[in-house]
């Protein structure tokens, strides 16, 4: 089986920027690591045992986040960072030609339950026409990106990553430590039968939302002619993961529940670099009618409806958009 150094430079990345993509993956191997280990590495739960200098340790998403942030700052090759755990962008090395985004531990609620979660990840070239530590470095549209990935913490620890080419998955070797590639090119089914939404929320539902789910609930009786299953990990890595896998629509619409937050799920690190590997293994992704990749992001954390999956399915959901 390929390693994944040999497969970037096959594919024509420079050294460089594989190097870049090795520092976030040697934090994903250290919080892969302390994930496996469970109850015994001490970071699950709110809060625990104070450390020598007697702070209290870390939960799991500050700790990935510290890990990513702290290697990142120290490659020259980043010029800013952006995280989920970080209110602002924190400034890297002055010149260099990349900026990083991240969601250091997706799918939290899913920790003590032993359950999926993940690191989501993406690259964008720096901007020399503002400051370095300026949120407007990160106010680049999705399709900008020349690198997303996620790496999933489940039963195996896997990578799913693209430089622009196709979406490839790779999967953690711990007999050697190394990333193998164990499916060269993703190809998500243009059709589907299963479906991926927080069903509680249907109360808070636009209407569109509410009439597509409501005709795939119908299943065969219904308009869309046949039946569906429903899977909803609560981790959105999961959910993508298995519809990269095997199909599927996974959605996080707008909703009326907080009108201060009409949507969830952010737009620089979670659904940009969705987006990408989805696009690139033959699928589609929305914010209600709009192409994720062309949103032009207005805030660092802003949020976006989520719709994505099997581009056939989509297009069905969008139909009921449009009427
Ligand atoms: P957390 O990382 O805060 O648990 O959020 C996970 C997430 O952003 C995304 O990964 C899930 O798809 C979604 O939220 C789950 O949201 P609900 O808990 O509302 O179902």
């Amino acid at each position: 089986m390929k390693r994944l150094i040999p497969t970037l430079k096959a594919d024509g990345v420079s050294i460089e920027f594989i190097m870049l993509i090795r520092t976030i993956l040697a934090a994903s191997k250290e919080i892969a690591f302390r994930v496996s280990q469970g109850e015994l590495s001490g970071i699950l739960g709110s809060t625990l045992d104070e450390n020598i200098q007697g702070e209290t340790q870390k939960k799991l998403d500050v700790l990935s986040n510290q890990l990513i942030k702290d290697i990142l700052l120290g490659d020259d090759q980043v010029r800013a960072i952006a995280s989920e755990e970080e209110d602002d962008v924190v400034a890297g090395t002055p010149g260099a030609p990349y900026i990083v985004a991240f969601d250091p531990l997706d799918g939290s609620s899913n920790i003590d339950i032993n359950g999926q979660i993940g690191t989501i990840f993406t690259i964008l070239p720096a901007r020399d026409d503002v400051a370095d530590d300026s949120p407007l470095q990160f106010q680049q549209p999705g399709k900008n990106q020349v690198c997303a990935g996620y790496v999933l913490y489940g039963p195996a620890t896997m990578l799913v990553l693209t430089t622009g080419g196709p979406t490839r998955c790779y999967t953690l070797d711990l007999t050697h430590g190394g990333y193998l590639l164990t499916q060269p090119e993703m190809n998500v089914p243009q059709d589907t039968q299963e479906f991926a939404i927080n069903m509680a929320n249907s109360r808070f539902w636009f209407d569109e939302t509410t009439r597509y789910v409501n005709d795939l609930i119908l299943g065969e009786e219904g308009p869309l002619g046949k039946r569906y299953n429903m899977r909803w990990n609560a981790a959105m890595v999961g959910d993508i993961h298995r519809v990269l896998t095997r199909g599927g629509i996974f959605m996080y619409p707008g909703d009326s529940r907080d009108p201060k937050k009409p949507a969830k799920l952010r737009l620089l690190y979670e659904a940009n670099p969705m987006a990408m590997l989805l696009e690139n293994a033959g699928a589609k992704a929305y914010a209600g009618k709009q192409r994720i990749l062309d949103i032009q992001p207005d805030d660092l954390h802003q949020r976006v409806p989520v719709l994505m999956g099997s581009a056939n399915e989509v297009d069905v959901c969008l139909s009921y958009y449009s009427e």
